[in-house]
């Protein structure tokens, strides 16, 4: 991961501290109810930890992505081979690119931020599979600078959003109940809701405390190593919910 893409150019993330903090993360999951299903690296593709970017997961089906960066294009042939022994219909997506990163599912439908990852193309071919699949899709705008679209947002369930006030501001929840991470927390902003937990990455104290005052069970996780690649939380899992 120390070759992993990163916007700002900063320094390599230290391997062994990687390692123990994405150890961390699996236990963190694992501590939220969820049974894990723990992949090898991929040795030619440096971002491959994030398996959030190759594929969307959803009851009864998963869609197979085609991410926008040249270095990350083939990490979902590998996701795909193990996702048909966890889903009765796996479908590729066949056109444009799109980064999971950029796909939000709140519930009530799937966003899907245009990104410099994610093209129109991509999230076209992506809304229509979704609506043949009976899930209602828009497609929306990532902000400037922004990697992912869930860089800066998070669905917590119950039509709840935690999202930073630089998307929010653009009107693209209108019609959830927000929380707006505070000013110089945006990183906080990409969390993941596994049953009642929240997990958070860590040294994010105003956000924690917002989140509990609205009643989640906060787990906080070290994230800095991922961070130095621009990887958050949600990135580093695919989630698969219950079909029941
Ligand atoms: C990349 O630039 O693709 C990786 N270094 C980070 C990907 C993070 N994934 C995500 O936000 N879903």
């Amino acid at each position: 991961m120390v070759e992993g893409l990163r916007a700002g150019g900063g320094p390599d993330p230290d391997p062994g501290l990687f390692q123990l903090q994405h150890e961390a993360y699996l236990r963190a999951l694992e501590d939220a109810g969820l049974t894990l299903t723990v992949l090898p690296p991929l040795d030619s593709h440096p971002d491959s930890v994030f398996v959030e970017d190759t594929a969307l997961c959803f009851p009864g089906f998963a869609v197979v992505l085609r991410p926008g960066a040249p270095s990350r294009q083939g990490e979902e042939d590998s996701i795909a081979d193990e996702l048909i022994d966890h889903f009765d219909a796996v479908i590729r997506l066949d056109a444009g690119h799109v980064d999971g990163g950029d796909v939000l599912w709140t519930g009530r439908e799937v966003i899907i931020g245009c990104s410099s990852r994610t093209d129109e193309t991509g999230a076209t071919a992506l809304a229509r599979i979704l609506e043949m699949h009976g899930l209602a899709a828009r497609i929306a705008d990532t902000p400037a600078g922004v990697l992912h679209f869930k860089s800066d947002s998070s669905a917590l369930g119950d039509d709840v959003i935690l999202s930073t006030s630089r998307l929010a501001q653009s009107g693209v929840f209108d019609g959830y109940e927000l929380i707006i991470v505070p000013d110089g927390e945006e990183a906080a902003a990409n969390c993941i809701r596994v049953n009642d937990t929240v997990l958070l990455p860590a040294g994010f104290q105003q956000t924690a405390s917002l989140l509990r005052e609205h009643g989640y069970t906060v787990h906080e996780v070290d994230n800095s190593e991922p961070g130095r690649i621009d990887g958050g939380l949600s990135c580093m899992s695919l989630r698969i919910p219950a079909t029941t």
